[in-house]
């Protein structure tokens, strides 16, 4: 994997608007920027492994903004593709071809049956690659994918269903749900591999193509402003269980991240920031604030409020955050998911806004994820009666969805 080394500690803006990209140039001491305190080590170790297009941008983004960040909770990050071109493009990540033998290096056109087919015969030389890179240290490991194509898609599954069975960390997906307006093919692709994932992945934490990023841009414009999306709030997500010395228990420990996301099927993030006031005191209404926006308009997966489980991390100056306000905000976020297992921490970043981090399991109670299971019972019922033989092909019959 590629090091990058003398751009530590740099700033991040934080505001509820634009999302920056971290320049090594960026002062660390510019007005609304969260700069990492020095730390002992509470955050969550992950390997990343994207498949796809998608995956591989989004898991370049997010092992750059770790590293940007001076985080070190990426341990590694592969990507794994059958389209060579796209591979070349990656210059942070560890990558792997697949399927040169059925495709030649040129992707697997949207065909997701054909991207499961690729990733399960070379399978072997992705679990190789992987040899040494999730190492010991990591406590996770995340596959990412955007879900309505070819690749991606079909491979996702099939990767998550071998890596339980080689490793005892929990493995999660970071699935990529393609916009309302990205054609049939990809909405149905989507649904099948959804329902294969959630069955495969300790759970699943889908992001919405049409969640976060504002309306009227380019569909290349508004992929960049996603992945930067993506990388900043998983990227936070993951790093938040750094804790300074001597802020005390409140901080947010990565064991609490894995059991929100024990109750497996669908989770969702959501975030938002305010600037806070110096008093911890007048920033009540604040850290209320932060939190119902995060769940309500800030959402990785815009409808999907019930869950089985929560987990609220309010980032900032420890001298500004007040805890009447977290608790207060805690308990709310209780009454709004249904959720008897909300639990609280605090991330200190050198900041002059608050912001809050909401991460929902057991979330698949949603109209969204609804639909995409309906249009996989649909795809399904159509492949069958046209009678293939497909499902034949292969002998694991719990990836059956896929076929
Ligand atoms: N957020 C985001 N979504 C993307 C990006 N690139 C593609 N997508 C979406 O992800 C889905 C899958 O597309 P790709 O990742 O290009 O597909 P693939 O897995 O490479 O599969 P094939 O090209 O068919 O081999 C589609 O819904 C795309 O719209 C990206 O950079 N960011
Ligand atoms: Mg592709």
């Amino acid at each position: 994997m590629a090091e990058r080394t003398g751009i530590a500690l740099k700033g991040i803006t934080i505001g509820t608007t634009a999302v920056q990209t971290v320049a090594a140039s960026e002062s660390d001491t510019a007005t609304g920027t969260f700069n990492r305190i020095p730390l002992h080590e509470r955050d969550m170790k992950v390997a990343l492994i994207g498949v796809g297009q998608a995956g591989g941008k989004v898991t370049e983004r997010l092992a750059r903004f770790d590293a940007d960040m001076g985080f070190g909770a990426v341990q590694g990050a592969l990507a794994v593709n059958s389209a060579e071109a796209d591979l070349q493009s990656l210059e942070f990540v560890d990558t792997q071809l697949i399927g040169a033998d059925r495709v030649n290096g040129h992707g697997v056109g949207g065909d997701n049956e054909l991207g499961t087919e690729v990733m399960q015969s070379d399978i072997q030389q992705v679990l190789g690659s992987l040899d040494g890179r999730v190492t010991s240290s990591a406590e996770a490991i995340f596959v990412v994918a955007g879900l309505g194509g070819g690749t991606g898609s079909g491979g996702a599954p099939v990767l998550v269903h071998h890596l339980q069975q080689v490793y005892d960390v929990p493995v999660y997906a970071l699935g990529i749900l393609p916009g309302r307006n990205e054609g049939a093919l990809y909405q149905a692709n989507a649904g099948r591999s959804l329902k294969t994932l959630i069955r495969e992945a300790d759970s699943t934490l889908l992001v919405d193509n049409d969640a976060w990023h504002e309306q009227g841009e380019s569909v290349e414009g508004a992929f960049e402003t996603i992945n930067e999306r993506i990388a900043k709030r998983v990227g936070l997500l993951f790093a938040s269980g750094e804790a300074v010395d001597g802020v005390g228990e409140s901080v947010v420990d990565s064991s609490e991240v894995i059991n929100t996301l024990r109750a497996g099927g669908v989770a969702a993030l959501g975030y938002a920031t305010e600037v806070a006031s110096e008093d911890s005191a007048e920033n009540i209404r604040t850290a209320m604030s932060v939190s119902r926006q995060a769940l309500l308009t800030g959402t990785s997966l815009p409808d999907a409020t019930t869950a089985d489980s929560a987990l609220l991390v309010i980032a900032g100056d420890p001298d500004r955050i007040p805890r009447k306000g977290v608790e207060r905000a805690r308990r709310w976020l209780e009454d709004e998911t249904g959720s008897m297992q909300v639990r609280g921490g605090d991330f200190p970043l050198d900041s002059d806004r608050l912001g809050a981090l909401v991460l929902l399991g057991g979330a698949e109670r949603s109209d969204r994820v609804q639909q995409f299971m309906n249009r996989a019972r649909e795809a399904k019922r159509a492949r069958e009666e046209e009678q293939t033989d497909h499902a034949a092909a292969f002998a694991d019959d719990r990836l059956e969805d896929l076929f």
